[in-house]
């Protein structure tokens, strides 16, 4: 089997993770309005009859403040050198391509968010970008799938001269709590003001699959206050509630079952000065 490494880069919000569940053609990673929403490496294979590419969503690459902004822009920075090729995703709509010069010649450019764009300003986008150096650029649409099956397409046929070999399962967050536990984040992201939702951490305590009979997740939102466990919470616990309601849908949908989804929230004054939290989330400090 070959396979393919090809990771998933960009400032935050230009759409990578959005990118990365149109080409898996399903809901992998989370995806939000808001900027920093994917906080870790998101592993997902599309496997071709002898061949595979390995996707790896990652969280946007800019300086914020606070320790796991930090760590995660400084890790970013280590990684960026590491890697020989990746999809690196612009907004058409504000490229930012200087940002990236150094690793222009390395990629295969996306500029995503085309539905913004009237056809004659791609030209322009594309000659820019071929000044610094881009060897491949695609214009797609996340949102509607446009430009993917190109996309799709060369991938595979890049796939089948790869040459790096991936060990079966070493890669893949194939967790399907762990993408319960980040579902969760994504509706609290979207419902939750300011930085209520950046400073919450949702962690499995326990799952089960039992065959043909319901699963079972139980997950704990942590936040670092007490006066943001009613915010979460919400009014008559209505917030988590429909939180719950949600996840638990598309929990199911997923596995094609039905099942439970226990939800609790509590508090941890000590969060994120824990070296456990930045190492569950995959970055070393
Ligand atoms: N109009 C339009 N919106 C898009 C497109 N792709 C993504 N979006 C939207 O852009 C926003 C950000 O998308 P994400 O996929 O979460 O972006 P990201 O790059 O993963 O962001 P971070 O994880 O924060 O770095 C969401 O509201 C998406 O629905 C697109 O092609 N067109
Ligand atoms: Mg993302």
């Amino acid at each position: 089997m070959k396979s393919l490494l090809m990771p998933i880069i960009g400032m935050p919000n230009v759409g990578k993770s959005s990118l990365l569940n149109a080409l898996i053609d399903e809901k992998v990673s989370i995806v939000c309005r808001k900027p920093h929403t994917t906080r870790s490496f998101i592993f997902s294979v599309k496997k071709n009859v002898d061949a595979e590419v390995v996707f790896v969503d990652t969280p946007g690459i800019e300086k914020v403040k606070g320790k796991l902004g930090t760590v995660i822009f400084d890790s970013m920075q280590e990684y960026l050198k590491e890697i020989d090729e990746m999809l690196l995703v612009l907004d058409a709509t504000n490229p930012q391509a200087e940002k990236f010069a150094d690793y222009i010649p390395k990629s295969i450019v996306i500029l995503n968010k085309i539905d913004y764009l009237r056809k004659p300003k791609l030209l322009p986008l594309a000659e820019e970008l071929k000044a610094l150096g881009a060897k491949e650029i695609f214009f797609v649409c996340a949102l509607t799938g446009d430009g993917i099956k190109e996309l799709r397409q060369y991938l595979d046929a890049k796939s089948y001269t790869a040459d790096i070999e991936t060990k079966e399962g070493s890669l893949i967050q194939e967790n399907i709590a762990d993408f319960a536990a980040e579902c969760v984040r994504e509706k609290l992201l979207n419902e939750l003001q300011q930085e209520i939702p950046y400073k919450l951490f949702v962690q499995v305590i326990s799952s089960s699959f039992p065959p043909n009979s319901a699963w079972d997740i139980s997950l704990e939102v942590i936040v670092p206050k007490k006066s943001y466990k009613p915010i979460v919470i919400g009014k008559k616990a209505c917030l988590i509630k429909a939180v719950g309601t949600a996840v638990r849908k598309e929990v199911s949908a997923k596995l094609n079952q039905s099942g439970y989804l226990g939800i609790r929230v509590v508090v941890d004054e000590s969060l994120w000065s824990k070296k456990e939290i930045y190492e569950a989330l995959g970055w070393k400090i």
